[in-house]
């Protein structure tokens, strides 16, 4: 820092840089190598943490990749291909998985993306008796972003994984010819369904009930939250592309939330690569829930996602 005579003259602050400097060229040096490495340390803290060789044992000791970050703990089961468990900042899974044959919506069928069902194969789901298996790989890992890739075991699809401080994104990066896909959230507000529960969505700003059903295509930008009257948080999704296609809901059997982008039935109708984000928000606010969703929608346009 350069001080001039006149700034001498007029500044208490540039008098004590005076001093500073007139006194001990030591300690500005030391101040100066404190203020770079204090400044480094901030910039290397991890704000997402891999495991490549973890273990969900909720689900039944099933292996995955574990990525930590401020908002949430995802849990990627490895050889189907989708979350097994997806902790919030207490703690508390809001997926709830488990590989136990004959568990259903207690436990098997759960999950977040459960993309491909018996299309040209089962595949992008925790793993299950009804699972195909997948390859994967991890291409990128930096301090605050992690990139993991899955490769269907018939190597017709690849689905991508960003896990982002605020966010998980899966992007449907290659489809299968011919074939649709769905994009599910099967899981429990707040740790189990309770007829407390409720949802958001992007259709207006009312609370809909757990056992509120939906059938129609969600308004651009299409999105839900899912949330408990006991926790102060709400899981989000969000697709990053709008369609006219049914996005439906139903509470099964007040075991599990069924959610799915392009879904109506068991129908499918997803058949081009498209984004998806999954994450909290800290809030039950719908005026916050909703512009942490448009936020990311205005994100996603603006290419920083890439
Ligand atoms: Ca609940
Ligand atoms: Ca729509
Ligand atoms: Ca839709």
């Amino acid at each position: 820092m350069r001080i001039s005579k006149t700034d001498r003259g007029r500044s208490p602050s540039a008098h004590k840089w005076i001093l500073f400097g007139g006194r001990s060229e030591i300690a500005r040096y030391l101040f100066l190598t404190l203020l770079f490495f204090t400044s480094c340390s901030l910039e290397q803290k991890r704000e997402v943490a891999l495991t490549e060789n973890g273990v969900d044992e909720s689900a039944g000791g099933v292996p995955c990749y574990i990525v930590e970050t401020p908002t949430a703990t995802y849990y990627l089961e490895k050889e189907g291909g989708g979350l097994s468990s997806m902790l919030d900042k207490e703690g508390v899974d809001w997926i709830g998985f488990h590989k136990a044959p004959g568990s259903e919506s207690k436990g098997e069928y759960r999950g977040f993306p459960n993309a491909i069902h018996r299309q040209d194969g089962s595949y992008f789901h925790a793993l299950n008796a009804g699972t195909d298996r997948s390859t994967s790989r991890v291409e990128k890992v930096e301090s605050d972003f992690v990139r993991i890739v899955f490769e269907s075991g018939n190597e017709k699809w690849q689905g991508q994984w960003d896990f982002f401080p605020d966010r998980c994104v899966f992007t449907m990066t290659q489809v299968s010819e011919g074939f649709h896909y769905w994009i599910l959230f099967e899981g429990v507000p707040g740790g189990t369904l309770d007829k407390e529960d409720f949802w958001y969505s992007s259709i207006d700003g009312n609370p809909r009930s757990i056992d509120d059903r939906n059938d129609i295509d969600l308004p651009n930008p299409e999105w839900i939250a899912f949330g408990d009257p006991h926790t102060p948080r709400m899981l989000y999704l969000f697709h990053h592309e709008d369609d006219s296609y049914p996005d439906r809901f139903y509470n099964m059997r007040d075991e599990m939330t069924v959610f799915g982008f392009g879904r109506k039935g068991i129908d499918k109708f997803l058949d081009t690569p498209q984004s998806f984000s999954i994450g909290f928000v800290e809030s039950t606010n719908y005026a916050d829930v909703q512009r942490i969703a448009t936020g990311h929608h205005l994100e996603a346009n603006a290419g920083t996602l890439d």
